[in-house]
């Protein structure tokens, strides 16, 4: 894996993303501060939240309330990839995304669809999706060719092996040189495709193919993983490895996603995705005051 050597930059530098833009369709988001992404399943058997928004109106209400709480970005998804998920068939899939996409698709931030179908791909851009969040990092035939053949901004993430088997046997030399080189070429051959960098964010896949060690090992190299040139998504919201580490269930994990939240935005990651946004957002906010030194700004009663 190529990444620039630190040299004389202070540390504050070093873990920081370098500011710049994503650029999602009609919508550009400046990456001065780290963008939250809020999520949610529009599915019988996400990990986490599955069966609670298959109603659309439940859905939409949902969606609402994160843009509220400062979510920055939504990413909707309509098939589960939770370990042993059984994939879904395009239809259900298209069925479930779009009568909530159409309903949200004008609440002021930028959608987000987590599939990796190239024809959904396309159909949800028509219908106002402005980014595409692809946990197959863009390795379905057609899938590079979908975004290119857009304004949208994508997401691309790793992912050894797929949902069914991928936690069976993980299992990587150097999971930070193998996983920042999958990501780095399948960057460099979507702008091979014309599509600007600046339009391209990477993810590490945190749980996909991976033990809790190399989940550790990736977040320690967030660092290394935003010297890559592109902003950095890091989604840990939940996640089993949070739950190994306190003993606690899924459902009573927000400390532990906060935790782990803080952490991947202090090492560099420039977008979390998060189910809890306002939980987040005000660790953020109390992180973003201490680092940028506004104690000025804050009144002190
Ligand atoms: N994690 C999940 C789904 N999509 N996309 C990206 N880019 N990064 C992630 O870490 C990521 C993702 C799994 O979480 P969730 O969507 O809550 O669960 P499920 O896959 O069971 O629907």
């Amino acid at each position: 894996m190529t990444t620039a050597r630190a040299g004389s930059r202070s540390k504050a530098e070093i873990f920081r993303p370098q500011p710049g833009e994503l650029r999602c369709g009609r919508i550009t988001l400046s990456l001065a501060r780290p963008l939250l992404m809020g999520v949610i399943n529009i599915t019988p058997d996400s990990f986490s939240d599955g069966g609670q928004f298959l109603d659309v109106a439940h859905a939409v209400r949902h969606a609402r309330q994160l843009v509220e709480e400062g979510a920055d970005l939504l990413d909707i998804g309509g098939e589960s990839s939770r370990p042993g998920a059984e994939p879904v068939a395009l239809d259900e899939e298209r069925k479930r995304i779009l009568p909530v996409l159409e309903r949200i698709a004008d609440l002021g931030v930028a959608i987000s669809v987590d599939t990796c179908k190239p024809e959904l791909m396309r159909e949800a851009i028509a219908a106002g999706a402005s980014m595409i969040n692809d946990i197959f990092g863009l390795r379905t035939p057609g899938a590079m060719e979908a975004i290119a053949g857009s304004d949208a901004a994508v997401c691309i993430m790793h992912m050894q092996g797929n949902p069914k088997s991928m936690q069976l046997a993980p299992h990587y030399d150097d999971v930070v040189a193998e996983v920042g080189d999958f990501l780095l070429s399948q960057a460099r051959a979507l702008m091979d495709k014309g599509v600007e960098r600046s339009r391209i964010v990477l993810d590490p896949g945190f749980g996909f193919g991976k033990t809790p060690l190399h989940n550790l090992a990736l977040l320690r190299a967030m660092p290394e993983l935003a010297r890559m040139g592109f902003p950095v998504l890091a989604g840990l919201s939940r996640k089993s490895l949070l739950g190994k580490i306190s003993g606690r269930p899924v459902g009573q994990r927000v400390h532990e996603s906060v935790a782990a939240a803080l952490s991947a935005a202090q090492r560099g990651a420039a977008i979390l995705r998060v189910h809890d946004v306002a939980a987040t957002r005000a660790a953020l906010l109390v992180q973003q005051a201490i680092d940028n030194d506004q104690s000025a700004a804050i009144e002190n009663d």
